[in-house]
Parts: C-alpha cells; sequence; structure tokens
C-alpha cells in the first residue's frame, strides 16, 4: 500500500512538471486542439472527451472512431433537444469537418464518449485516446484530466 501511495504521489509530481501549456496535435489536414476530459471515480460508467477538430484542408473530412486503452469503448455522442428532453445519440456515420471549419467538442454537445473506464482519471493525468480520420488517418492525442465540474475553462486562451 505504501509502495502504491508513492507512485500516486510520484505521478502528481510528474504532472505538476507539466505547466497547463496548449497541447495541440495535428493529422493531415486536421489541428487538434486541447483535448481534455473530466476526473472521474474508479467504477464511473462513462467519461467525455472533448476537443476542437479544424480541417485546414479544402475537402470535407471525417472522424469515423475513436479508441483507447483506458476504457471499454468509445463512441461518438452528439447531444440533442429531442421531446422537451436533452438526450445523447450515437453518430453512427462519424462526425463530418467541413473544410475551413473547426467543430468543436465540447459539454452539452458533440463529445467523445469513453464507455466503462477501466481507471479512475485522476486531475492532472493523461488520457491517450485514438482518433481515426476518413483522409487524415489515425492520432493518438492526450486528454488532460480537469476538474470533475470543469469546462474547459484551463485550456481558454490557447
Ligand atoms: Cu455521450
Amino acid at each position: 500500500m505504501r509502495r502504491h501511495l508513492f507512485g500516486l504521489a510520484a505521478l502528481a509530481a510528474l504532472a505538476l512538471t507539466h505547466p497547463a501549456a496548449a497541447h495541440d496535435y495535428r493529422a493531415g489536414d486536421i489541428a487538434i486542439g486541447h483535448p481534455w476530459t473530466r476526473a472521474v471515480a474508479a467504477g464511473a460508467p462513462t467519461a467525455a472527451g472533448y476537443m476542437t477538430l479544424r480541417n485546414d484542408g479544402s475537402v470535407p473530412d471525417r472522424l469515423l472512431s475513436a479508441s483507447t486503452p483506458m476504457a471499454r469503448t468509445v463512441e461518438l455522442h452528439e447531444t440533442a433537444l429531442a421531446d422537451g428532453i436533452m438526450r445523447m445519440r450515437p453518430l453512427t456515420s462519424g462526425l463530418v469537418i467541413p473544410a475551413g471549419e473547426t467543430v468543436r467538442l465540447e459539454p452539452g454537445g458533440i463529445h467523445a464518449m469513453l464507455m466503462g473506464p477501466s481507471v479512475p482519471f485522476a486531475r492532472g493525468a493523461r488520457v491517450p485516446l485514438t482518433l481515426r480520420f476518413e483522409r487524415a488517418g489515425e492520432v493518438t492525442v492526450e486528454l488532460a484530466v480537469e476538474a470533475p465540474g470543469a469546462r474547459g475553462g484551463d485550456h481558454q486562451g490557447h
């Protein structure tokens, strides 16, 4: 147990050495801006991944799927008002990113739903997420774990 606690402390220290700097990624014409998620406890049924996807190209692309070793499966969801109730529904044909436009994955909207996280997500940790685009191919990004109630504010100004 003591060794386990030491491991956690070491991880926390490691997180502190990485300031909340911008972390951005690119796959072909797609720029992925500050991917993040919220802290979740052990046994949480789901977590959600957020980011911006900007298509710098001249043709549309499509986010087909996402996956992570830290959850059972990942689904792309949108949140929409149906019969007066906000509901999530899977984007079964993927998420189109029009040429020259930015699509935001954000709380209350489109998100990557991590079903069955296999470990707790601690604030300050990073969760790898592999994104597969129809044209731009595959890229693995890291979701920065923010506070449970965060709305992505840690990343403003990037
Ligand atoms: Cu969802």
